[in-house]
């Protein structure tokens, strides 16, 4: 947590030292300025360089002090940044691996600056919702030059330090060294060290041609792209301040966007987010370092859709599968359908040829379990009923060897009872993966009772491999995502017997920010499958009500895309949804059968009672620890079910609502005759965080 002084003849080496990313927290914020103080005060010192301890430079600011005093505790980063700048001795920052944010500004605000080929470097607060709040908006564009500072700023990506240092004009980086960086950066330092004035980036003039003509543009280009975003456009503006006014004004400008967007729900999403990512890959009993079985080889049974897109996950990270079918022409379906997907991919120029040939030189196909064996993980992508999964398992249980996982992509079913159906019920995990399974980030990793810890790290650490955003998953029907969208289905049915249109829910949703509206979803994935599941549900739980709008709704042959119509019709080779007069009538008989007189209501009602039913399941997912925390059913439903980034996930959104206010409108759900009070009871978990006045997330 701090920063390491020492001398090497005329030269102080201070090295930031804050594991993992060296984020400039406090204590090393202090020590940091302790220690450039400390060599312009030791006379055989003639110049000074920074650098960073370990896998970065800095990683930036530290986000984990966001919102305590901490983070703007003296020296902050600003009067870090101004103690390197007035520093009477040149400062050279040596630059490796990452420089991102806070790290960044903090190297502009250095004299000098010298990096490692192949070295990150990146102001992504834009990510977060903020923008570069530590002179990042101002020095970047005197340093590199308006236009590639404002499309860094804006986008936030990282771009390789090498090409920044080809950028014509550019002082970002004096020389890129190659080699030992601290020995190069060391001969730099003494080239300079007598060399006055020292240079200071906020000294140089930010230029662009036909200023306000390029800004306009530039507006217009972010603020089509940004919508439901604040930050991109602040950051626009604090870049433009660079241009317009001078340095401490723009400082003042800058500070301004930063202290604003700070305070947006849409930043505090962001942020949420983003540990809710790095969280979602730990599991509370597994310890970081638990060792992992090695995966070189995979082997996928079925190659139909989700096969095929399982399949192609792996042969993206390199990793040869072997693809199971039982019929020769299913296999060639399957290979074909893969060839289309890359195909395709090559044509929009995302995928070069020879990556392409790469990845298909990794598949092979069998009809035969015996060529399987030898896999160190095989997936199953089989029709979902249980009786083929028990063949399955069976086979695999003769075939695999020792120490293989045995992994079901099972949507809904008990992966205890399919575990039951080998010996070896320790190597038993599912992999749930959505459709199109080569495109969603959501990869639910299913925990049976028996499941080893290696094989949960395993599974955990190749998801990362395979560039999936894994959450562990307890066993319950449909997991976390899909018993949560149960509810959620049922309160859109619910809606429609009331009064709404299919469209008219499906507009409240996306208006909210959800990609797809239940309806649109449903005739997307094919309503067939809901019916399946409320065919068992009706057995299983009689008495649990559903609009049977849904069931009338199949029995008309309404599948949905895939018959040309669903809750809405659609043309021959069109995805349009086009409103239904069939499916209006059908709805308004089905309400006068129920003695239901359709009333009118709000877009408000209509999202909370979606959303809050989500937030409520998802409360007893909690309780039942099929859930491990709050924010991994954020994960679960920003990567897997379109849940609006910029709301942070349901959890997050409820928090930001207040939970107090969500239960009061739950209340008010539960007293309508035509809903489920029982269901809007709220969940032990969310009565008592309200009762104790604390939330889910934060
Ligand atoms: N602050 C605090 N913790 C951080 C952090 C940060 N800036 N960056 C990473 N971590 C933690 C992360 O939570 C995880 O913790 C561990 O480090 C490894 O992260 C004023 C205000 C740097 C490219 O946005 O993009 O500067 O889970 O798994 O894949 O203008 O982390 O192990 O407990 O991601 O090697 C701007 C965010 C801050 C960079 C490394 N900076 N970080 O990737 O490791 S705001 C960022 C990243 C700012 C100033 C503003 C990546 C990485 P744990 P990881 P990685």
């Amino acid at each position: 947590m701090t920063a390491t002084y020492e001398v090497r003849g005329t030269v102080a080496v201070i090295t930031l030292s804050n594991p993992p990313v060296n984020g400039l927290g406090y204590a090393t914020r202090k020590a940091a300025a302790e220690a450039i103080q400390r060599a312009e005060e030791d006379g055989e010192v003639k110049a000074i360089i920074i650098t960073g301890a370990g896998k970065a430079f800095s990683g930036g600011a530290d986000i984990k002090e966001f919102g305590t005093p901490k983070a703007l505790a003296e020296p902050n980063l600003h009067s870090l940044i101004s103690v390197a700048e007035n520093c009477s001795k040149p400062i050279v920052a040596a630059i490796h691996t990452v420089c991102m944010g806070g790290g960044l500004e903090l190297a502009l605000g250095c004299h000098y600056r010298v990096a490692a080929p192949g070295a990150k470097i990146a102001l992504p607060e834009v990510k977060l919702g903020l923008l570069p709040g530590a002179g990042g908006t101002q020095r970047l564009p005197r340093a590199l030059g308006v236009e590639p500072a404002l499309n860094m700023i804006v986008s936030g990506e990282p771009v390789n330090s090498e090409l920044l240092a080809m950028v014509p004009g550019q002082i970002l980086f004096n020389r890129i060294i190659e080699g030992d960086l601290i020995d190069g950066a060391m001969v730099f330092a003494k080239e300079m060290a007598d060399v006055r004035p020292l240079p200071k980036v906020r000294d140089l003039k930010a230029r662009v041609a036909n200023g306000e003509a390029f800004f306009q543009f530039a507006r217009n280009m972010v603020g089509g792209m940004s919508k439901n975003f604040p930050a991109p456009l602040r950051c626009l503006e604090a870049v433009a301040a660079s241009v317009n006014m001078k340095f401490d004004d723009g400082i003042k400008a800058e500070r301004e966007g930063f202290v604003a967007l700070m305070m947006t729900p849409e930043s505090k999403a962001l942020r949420h987010a983003f540990f809710a990512e790095r969280a979602a890959s730990k599991i509370g009993d597994v310890p970081d370092d638990t060792p992992v079985r090695k995966i070189a080889k995979v082997a996928v049974i079925g190659a139909g859709t989700m096969g095929g897109g399982i399949t192609m996950n792996f042969l993206n990270a390199g990793i040869p599968v072997t693809m199971l079918e039982t019929k020769q022409e299913a296999l060639d379906r399957g290979v074909a359908t893969i060839r289309k997907n890359y195909e395709a991919q090559v044509k929009k120029g995302k995928l070069k040829e020879e990556k392409y040939n790469e990845r298909m030189s990794l598949l092979a196909t069998t009809l035969s379990y015996d060529a399987i064996g030898d896999a160190d993980l095989v997936i199953e992508a089989v029709f979902e009923e249980l009786g083929v999964k028990e063949s399955v398992f069976k086979q695999l249980d003769k075939v695999m060897k020792p120490g293989a996982i045995l992994a079901s992509n099972t949507s809904t079913l008990d992966v205890n009872k399919i575990a039951s159906f080998t010996d070896r019920p320790q190597d038993v995990v599912g992999m749930h993966f959505f459709s199109p399974a080569n495109v969603m980030k959501l990869l639910e990793v299913v925990r049976g009772e028996k499941t080893a810890k290696d094989v949960l790290a395993t599974v955990m650490q190749l998801a990362k491999k395979i560039r999936k955003t894994a959450v562990v998953s307890g066993v319950c029907d449909g997991f976390i995502g899909n018993r949560m969208i149960e509810q959620y289905s049922r309160q859109a049915g619910f809606l429609l017997d009331e009064g709404c249109s299919p469209q008219q829910v499906d507009k409240a949703a996306e208006r909210f920010g959800f990609a797809m509206g239940p309806f649109r979803m449903g005739d997307l994935a094919g309503n067939d499958i809901g019916w399946a599941i409320r065919k068992r549900r009706y057995v299983e739980k009689p008495n649990l009500n559903y609009s049977k709008s849904a069931d009338l709704l199949c029995e008309m042959g309404r599948y949905g895309q895939k018959t040309q119509a669903g809750w809405y019709d659609y043309q021959a080779g069109k995805r349009d949804a086009i409103p239904s007069k069939a499916v209006e009538q059908m709805l308004e008989m089905h309400r006068a059968a129920q003695g239901i007189t359709p009333r009118q209501i709000t877009d408000e009602e209509i999202v909370h009672r979606l959303v809050f039913a989500l937030v409520n399941e998802a409360a007893h997912l909690l309780e039942e620890g099929i859930a491990q925390r709050a924010s991994d059913v954020d994960m679960v439903y920003l990567t897997g079910y379109g849940f609006p980034l910029w709301r942070g996930g349901p959890m997050c959104y409820a928090d930001t609502f207040g939970l107090y206010n969500v239960v009061q409108t739950m209340k008010r759900f539960a007293r309508n005759p035509h809903d489920d009070a029982n269901f809007w009871q709220p969940a032990p978990l969310l009565a008592r965080l309200v009762e104790q006045g604390k939330s889910f997330t934060e």
